[in-house]
């Protein structure tokens, strides 16, 4: 009893100077404390500083990305690259992954097994900026591909579009150089915008089946829109280049 209490405080107090919203850093505790006060204190301490070695890696990739659209806007005199985003996947994502991959619980094996923790979307302008930017990305002697997944070229059945590449970064702490994995999803403004309204259509709505497929049907006619408007968008900017 007394010892829980110690636990309770303890977390009170390491919850407040956490950078990690309240809510978040109780649902990695809880999923990842099992046992007494310092089982709790070395898993805590564990999580903390994997997320933070995520975060550093999700600022690698995207000062990478930053470094090649200012140095391809040079070259080309436009910027390849509208925005980049970030995020880095929350508790409950990563506890619903684990529980729908029966993959094992803790730290290594979600380290081994998750690659999506740390994530950073990179919108283009053009569809050829997507394929340019991540040849140069890939590039580079410290990025390692993991694996390649082109929705572009392959579209989901539901009309998702985008280049995926895991790949792995080396982070410099102040004793080690570690290995992290990143997802970087590359595509175009129209790309995100398909795929921005339909997570947002469907983001926990239930519905019956009919209206599922109309849904679902008319969500394909609109990824095939955004497709064609990516395709007239790149024939006319391939025209004035050219002229
Ligand atoms: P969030 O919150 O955006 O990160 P897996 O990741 O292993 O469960 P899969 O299919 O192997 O599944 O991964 P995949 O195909 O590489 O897709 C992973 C991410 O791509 C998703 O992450 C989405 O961000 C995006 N994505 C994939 N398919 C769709 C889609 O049909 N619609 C939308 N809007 N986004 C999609 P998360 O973790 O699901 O979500």
């Amino acid at each position: 009893m007394e010892d829980k209490s110690i636990t309770e405080t303890y977390k009170d107090t390491i919850f407040k100077k956490s950078i990690m919203a309240q809510e978040q850093a109780q649902q990695i505790v809880e999923l990842f404390s099992r046992g007494g006060f310092e089982e709790f204190h070395a898993r805590f301490v564990d999580v903390q500083q994997l997320m933070s070695c995520y975060r550093c890696a999700i600022l690698e990739v995207e000062t990478k990305f930053k470094v090649l659209d200012e140095q391809l806007s040079l070259l080309y005199e436009r910027n390849p690259i509208d925005s980049i985003t970030s995020r880095l996947k929350s508790p409950e994502s990563i506890y619903e992954k684990v529980v729908r991959k029966h993959l094992p619980p803790g730290i290594e094996s979600i380290e081994k097994n998750l690659c999506d923790i740390a994530g950073v979307r990179v919108v283009c302008s053009f569809v050829d900026d997507i394929y340019m930017l991540a040849q140069s990305f890939l590039r580079q002697d410290d990025v390692k591909l993991i694996q390649m997944k082109d929705y572009i070229k392959n579209p989901k059945p539901n009309g998702y579009r985008s280049l995926h590449l895991i790949v792995e970064v080396p982070i410099f702490l102040t004793d080690e150089k570690k290995m992290m994995r990143v997802e970087v999803q590359l595509r175009t403004i129209a790309m995100d915008l398909w795929a921005s309204l339909e997570h947002k259509i469907y983001y926990k709505k239930e519905m019956n089946k009919l209206t599922a497929e109309n849904a679902a049907s008319q969500l394909s006619e609109c990824a095939r829109m955004c497709a064609e408007l990516d395709s007239k968008m790149q024939n006319i900017r391939n025209y004035i280049d050219s002229n």
